[in-house]
Formats: C-alpha cells, sequence, structure tokens
C-alpha cells in the first residue's frame, strides 16, 4: 500500500458522495476499460450512483469484456465526485473535462502525470489495474467477483505485455495469483486480449515491420502505418499498438518507434525502449509522456521531417 492516508481520503470521498462518474482516457486500452468497469462495478455493488465514462468507444479487441454495455452509458445529469482511473493528462478525458473541477480523485501509474484532480493518487505500478486491485482489497473485498476479476486481469496482462515488461514485480505477480483464485482463466484472457488480433491486423502489421526503417546503427527502429496502409487492411488507429513489440525482439534494437497517420499530416507517436532508455525523456521534447519504456506524443507535417526529428530526439537518449 503507497499511501494509506489519500487512500483513507479516497474511501472518505466516495463514502460522501452518491453520484459517482469514473473517467478514463481517449483510445482507451485493456488497462484503462479494466480499471474504469472493474471500479465502476464493485462502486455500483458498494450502492453508488455510478458511470463508466469514456470519450471514446470501446475498441474492436475489447468490445466484449464483462459489462461492456455500461461503457459510456451516461445516466446522471450531474455528479458528486468524478473518478479517473490511468488517464496522464486532463486532455486525455475529452468532453469529460470538466467533470475534474469540482470534487474530484485521480487514480494513476504514470510518471511525470500532470495532476489534475483534487486528490491524486500515483504509483508507479505495472498497471492501473493494480492499483484498483489494492483498493478493492483494502475498502471493497466483498465485491471482487470473477467478473471484475477478469476485468483487472484483463489490464495487467495486456499492460505488462504478459508480465514480460521491465516495470513487472513481485506485486504484479502477488496482483495475478490473487486474481487466479477467484477463477481467472489467465491462459485464455492473455491468449484473447493480448495475442489474437484480427487476420487483416496481423497482416497490415507483417507488412510494416517488413518495411521497418532501422536508424542510428540499427539501435532504432521506426514503424510508419499511413492512412493509405490502414484503408488497404481495413484497420483503424487503434489497431497498430502491437506492431512494435515485433521490431522490440531485435537484439541491436534499444528503441522502437510506431508512427500512425491520424489523419492528413498528423501523427500518434508510440515510443518503446529498453532497458534504461528514456522513454518518457523522448516524447516530452514534443509535449508527450508516460513510462520510461513506454511512452507517446503527437506530431504533425511532413513524415519525412517527422522522422528525422524523432531520429535526433532518440540520438539525444541513447
Ligand atoms: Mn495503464
Amino acid at each position: 500500500m503507497k499511501d494509506q492516508k489519500i487512500l483513507d481520503k479516497i474511501i472518505e470521498l466516495i463514502d460522501k458522495s452518491d453520484k459517482i462518474a469514473i473517467v478514463t482516457h481517449i483510445l482507451p486500452d485493456g488497462d484503462a476499460v479494466g480499471s474504469a468497469l472493474s471500479l465502476w462495478k464493485v462502486l455500483t455493488d458498494y450502492g453508488k450512483k455510478c458511470d463508466c465514462l469514456c470519450d471514446s468507444p470501446l475498441s474492436l479487441s475489447l468490445k466484449d469484456v464483462p459489462f461492456n454495455e455500461f461503457f459510456d452509458k451516461k445516466t446522471q445529469e450531474t455528479y458528486d465526485l468524478a473518478i479517473s482511473v490511468d488517464v496522464s493528462e486532463p486532455t486525455r478525458t475529452g468532453k469529460y473535462r470538466s467533470l475534474f473541477d469540482g470534487n474530484s480523485i485521480s487514480i494513476d501509474h504514470h510518471k511525470g502525470r500532470t495532476a489534475f484532480s483534487k486528490v491524486n493518487y500515483v504509483d508507479l505500478r505495472s498497471s492501473t489495474c493494480e492499483i484498483i486491485l489494492d483498493i478493492i482489497n483494502y475498502a471493497f473485498s466483498q465485491h471482487l467477483t470473477k467478473d471484475v476479476a477478469d476485468l483487472l486481469y484483463i489490464g495487467l496482462v495486456t499492460d505488462t505485455g504478459g508480465f514480460a515488461y521491465e516495470y513487472v514485480d513481485q506485486r504484479s505477480h502477488e496482483c495475478a495469483i490473487k486474481l487466479l483464485d477467484k477463477g481467472v482463466n489467465g491462459c485464455s484472457l492473455y491468449r484473447k486480449y493480448f495475442l489474437e488480433k484480427p487476420t487483416q491486423e496481423i497482416r497490415m502489421h507483417a507488412e510494416v515491420v517488413s518495411k521497418a526503417i532501422f536508424e542510428l546503427s540499427s539501435e532504432l527502429a521506426i514503424l510508419v502505418f499511413t492512412k493509405e496502409i490502414l484503408d488497404k487492411y481495413k484497420c483503424d488507429i487503434t489497431q497498430t499498438s502491437s506492431a512494435i513489440g515485433n521490431v522490440m525482439n531485435c537484439q541491436e534494437v534499444k528503441v522502437g518507434i510506431s508512427i500512425t497517420e491520424i489523419d492528413n499530416r498528423r501523427f500518434k507517436v508510440s515510443i518503446r525502449t529498453k532497458g534504461t532508455v528514456d522513454a518518457n525523456a523522448i516524447a516530452s521534447e514534443f509535449g508527450g509522456g508516460g513510462h520510461v519504456n513506454a511512452s507517446g506524443c503527437r506530431l504533425n507535417g511532413d513524415i519525412g521531417i517527422v522522422i528525422d526529428k524523432l531520429v535526433f530526439a532518440v540520438s539525444k537518449n541513447l
């Protein structure tokens, strides 16, 4: 438990509130959806009028998670309390930003995040789902059902790349044990939510990976998903992120960058690193951020110039 005082404050705020909004980030990943829906279910069972809100729909790969029908289903006009989960920047709450002007809590695991809530509970764990499980165990343990455990495991197993990333520690595995104890089928969730993808997505990744650009003595690999290639395989921008794992498996590569064209000359950039190379420092140069080994930012302009800027930023951080 990181800080029991803040945790007690969070429980107190929840107890005092009747209508609670739980908000996660735009383009939600497994950790965002798992942490938001699990907390939504627990607080609903605890007797709160609770909504799980997100300014983006569920991606294809997450569309059938438990309680998906309650994702971004708004039932209240106003709220007494807003809780953000897995949100590192206020802009990532999208149209729900103003909910955080009032009583608010942020629960997150991103280093160097912007504090935008009244109470900020930040613990640099492997996933936000780990922190949510701690909170559930601390105050709501009777509501840790199998479905809630499934949601938390989905966040845990996807945000850790199947317990393979640098920041995975003993506590991550202890969380997994607690969830497996509830009857979670770890293998099937790992396969379904982390490994398996639509065939078209795998085919698109294969083409993009085969055209990877290697720079800086092959210590940097860059993947480029243009609008054209997304259209060719009928994929959307949520289906590019995992391809980077392929180039990270190259022995020489220390930094992998995946560039996705959102629309004309606007790019979403994902940065992955090995060991002590700081992805957060690279992303910060362009107003982005995240973790030491996984960060992101946005860049606009000509793709050649975007790549040049990124190569230069990486060269300073290798
Ligand atoms: Mn996360």
